[in-house]
């Protein structure tokens, strides 16, 4: 077993003899993509790797990588752990006991393709090619991973997948206000005096980005977070805002308010640069602070405290992820966010503005089209499935309810772990039961979601196949080259889809392009061998002074900032900032909370965890204890519940049985069940999601898992 060092210290130059150091850059869906060092030792017959292949030692941060610094993190430190795994999936396997007992036997890689073809033309010729549900996410965010496969679907003509289950309604939200969801680079935050962490949990999510904001603060900014939890990074912050889940449209809307009353808005670059400032005004003059404070659940003076901090201090930055988004307001949240730059000319200072997923600058570097080869789908483009809703498609219903035609009964999934991920993952379940379901899933590990596969395929980890990663949480594109052959038979993302193509008697070339002409063809304005050398290199795209709209210039239809915007008027949505409480909270549904009092938060929260990825590892699960469920002295006492008590969480999709544990992090009325653990931590065949909410947002086609109601009572001995 290779021996495994916590990021630190530099290797380069003192690799021991034998071995080689090899460039790679983290693949995980987190924003940092760390450059990383591999240390390989190469077989050789009587030294220190005598077993014919070479093999991975050490896994470090590269030092030299501009913005990780030569850090890792929890997770990562352990990567040749994951690599290694005695419980790694090597070879492909068949189901042998019903769907989820994981009992599997091993087949060759012929006959598992072999099946595959067979089986899934037999359900496009019985129901068309749509019957094909193609679902991967970002488990490998590298650029083959997560859009080589597509030349394949393209060419099937399977369903199109909307991947709309992170990040896609930030980006929506905000583009309805700026007509871009482009924003700051993150690095920016440098020059700021106030920076508000609004629904982002930087200490944790986003850790490589906390000396940049540290750095600020050495210079005098001061730092508030706005988030219904007393997270890692409140606690590490100057000023702590904890509204009620799901309320901050109208914290918004009363700061707005109050920038308008005091005269705090910047009016000369407000006339000049934003489109319904007059209706604005109008529209924000009933969101006082004390109308808000009710909403929020906030004293009206903190509301009042914070509008003018933000409208005082200059440069003011506002930096966002992903984690309001899961709200059936979440579009809304970050339309109305987007409104407060402009109020206050935020834009116009360098250091100033709003800074959220830089994918969309980064993601420039990439030629989508040449990747993915939509000419290869023959007829029109056909239907979308979105991933947020995999329970209504696999129970053969789409988002309005209506019944999908045809069903889907094939589903090859890849880069995802669903059962975990995906909300109301009972219905996910019960889709997967279906008999008449044919599954597919490539993975590193027997997941949740692969135990209900017939066909499990062995996927390799990032140390094992070359590619490229770009950022969304920074500018820079990471090399990535394998280090070690793959283990066993495991195969990239790529080269899955090379062999099914295969296997489906495919002719096209595009479809059998190797990894490097694909690469050059994705990436033509990119220096590949520098890159390869380099190992990371800047994209190009953001602005060299610092600013993205130092100019004021918008790329929206009026080219300004749009406070009233007809693009949301003509989707049906209001064309102001408008609060809407989400229907499953206890504001928007008083009947549900009167069984259900308890807003429940399924956030990520563990330093070891990165999703559904890592709870199954003995470095990481057992570190960060077993599932339960947070909640605040008053809701314990006024249930009897003392710290350490069993408990059962329930609503009417599920019920699950936890540890309480008693909390200051979260306010009365707000409980939380760390996100992460699979079905067997639980212990009692459910996931955190199995509780959680489906409902859309508003638009962007994401979901709302963070509005869900619960009751918690403690389990009486029988
Ligand atoms: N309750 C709740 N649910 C959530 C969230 C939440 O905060 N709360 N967050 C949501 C968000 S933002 C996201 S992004 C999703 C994440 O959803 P998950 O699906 O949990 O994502 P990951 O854990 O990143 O990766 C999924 C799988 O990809 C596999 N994988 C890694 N590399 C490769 C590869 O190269 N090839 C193949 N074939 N597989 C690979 C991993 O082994 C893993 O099983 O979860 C969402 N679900
Ligand atoms: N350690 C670790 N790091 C990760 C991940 C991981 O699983 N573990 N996952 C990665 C992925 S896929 C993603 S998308 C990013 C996400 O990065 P973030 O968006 O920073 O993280 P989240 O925890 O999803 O959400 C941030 C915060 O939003 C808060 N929030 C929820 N509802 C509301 C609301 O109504 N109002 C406000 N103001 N805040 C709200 C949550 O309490 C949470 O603290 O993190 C990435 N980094
Ligand atoms: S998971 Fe994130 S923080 Fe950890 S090594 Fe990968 S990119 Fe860096
Ligand atoms: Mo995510």
């Amino acid at each position: 077993m290779p021996t495994n060092v916590a990021a630190g210290s530099p290797d380069v130059g003192q690799a021991e003899e034998g071995t080689r150091t090899v460039l790679g850059t983290c693949h995980h869906d987190c924003p940092d993509s760390c450059g990383w060092h591999v240390t390989v030792r190469d077989p050789r017959p009587n030294g220190a790797n005598s077993t014919g292949v070479a093999q991975a030692v050490q896994l470090r941060g590269n030092p030299a990588h501009p913005y990780s610094l030569g850090e890792l993190c929890p997770k990562v430190n352990h990567f040749l752990d994951r690599v290694y795994s005695p419980h790694r999936v090597l070879h492909p396997l068949r189901r042998v006991g019903p769907k989820g007992a994981g009992r599997f036997e091993q087949i060759s890689w012929d006959d598992a393709l072999t099946e595959i073809a067979a089986r899934v033309q037999a359900a496009i010729a019985r129901h068309g090619a749509e019957t094909v549900m193609p679902y991967s996410d970002a488990g490998n965010q590298s650029v083959l991973a997560m859009y080589y496969p597509e030349r394949f679907w393209n060419r099937l003509g399977a369903s199109n997948l909307w991947r709309a289950i992170c990040g896609n309604v930030a980006g929506e939200g905000v583009k309805m206000t700026n007509g871009t969801g482009r924003g700051l680079d993150p690095l920016e935050l440098r020059h700021a005096k106030l920076i508000l962490l609004w629904g982002t949990n930087t200490r944790l999510t986003n850790r490589h980005l906390w000396p940049t904001i540290e750095a600020a603060r050495a210079d005098g900014a001061r730092v508030v977070v706005i988030d219904p939890i007393r997270t890692l990074t409140a606690e590490a912050a100057d000023g702590f805002v904890q509204p009620l889940p799901g309320t901050d449209v109208a914290l918004m809307l009363a700061m707005m308010h109050v920038l308008v009353r005091d005269g705090l808005v910047d009016e000369q670059w407000v006339a000049a640069n934003t489109l319904g400032f007059e209706d604005l005004v109008a529209h924000v003059a009933e969101w006082t602070p004390t109308r808000a404070a009710t909403v929020c659940g906030l004293p009206a003076a903190e509301i009042e405290q914070l509008a003018t901090a933000y409208g005082t201090t200059r440069p003011v930055a506002i930096r966002t992820l992903i984690g309001a988004e899961h709200h059936e307001n979440g579009a809304m949240f970050f339309r109305t966010l987007a409104c407060l730059p402009a109020l206050v000319g935020a834009w116009a200072h360098r250091g100033g503005g709003l800074a959220r997923s830089v994918g969309s600058w980064s993601d420039a570097a990439v030629d989508t089209k040449a990747l993915t080869r939509p000419e290869l789908r023959r007829g029109p483009a056909r239907r979308w499935l979105n991933m947020s809703r995999l329970g209504e498609v696999l129970a053969g219903f789409d988002d309005a309810g209506a019944p999908l035609e045809p069903p889907v009964t094939a589903m090859i999934v890849w880069n995802a772990n669903p059962l975990v991920a995906t909300p109301n993952a009972e219905l996910v379940r019960r889709g997967m039961e279906r008999e008449d379901l044919f599954t597919v899933v490539h993975d590193q590990f027997l997941t949740d979601t692969a135990r209900y596969a017939d066909i499990v395929l062995p996927a390799t980890t990032q140390i094992e196949s070359t590619d490229v990663v770009t950022s969304w949480g920074h500018l820079w594109l990471g090399w990535n080259e394998a280090a070690i052959e793959p283990l066993g038979e495991s195969v990239s993302n790529s080269e899955l889809h090379r062999r099914l193509a295969r296997a489906f008697g495919f002719t096209e070339p595009a479809l059998f392009d190797d990894d490097a002409a694909a690469l050059s063809q994705a990436m033509p304005s990119v220096d590949l061998d520098e890159l390869r050398t380099t190992g990371f290199l800047r994209t190009t795209e953001y602005p060299s002074d610092g600013r993205p709209f130092g100019d004021g210039r918008f790329p929206t239809a009026s080219g300004k900032v749009e406070l009233r915007s007809a693009g949301l008027a003509r989707l049906g949505q209001p064309a102001l900032p408008t609060f809407v409480a989400p229907r499953e909270s206890p504001a928007g549904d008083p009947l549900l909370a009167a069984r259900y009092p308890l807003s429940l938060l399924t956030p990520k929260r563990h330093t070891r965890f990165l999703n559904s990825s890592y709870s199954h590892l003995p470095k990481h699960g057992p570190r960060e204890g077993s599932p339960f469920v947070e909640l605040d002295a008053h809701d314990a006492a006024a249930r009897g519940i003392v710290d350490g008590d069993e408990v059962e969480v329930r609503n009417d999709r599920a019920t699950l049985r936890l540890t309480a544990q008693i909390t200051n992090r979260l306010r009365p009325g707000v409980v939380a069940i760390p996100f992460g653990w699979w079905s067997a931590q639980h212990g009692d065949g459910h996931v955190a999601n199995s509780l959680t909410n489906d409902a859309l947002t508003e638009w962007g086609g994401g979901v709302a898992y963070s509005d869900t109601l619960v009751e918690i009572g403690r389990v009486v001995a029988p």
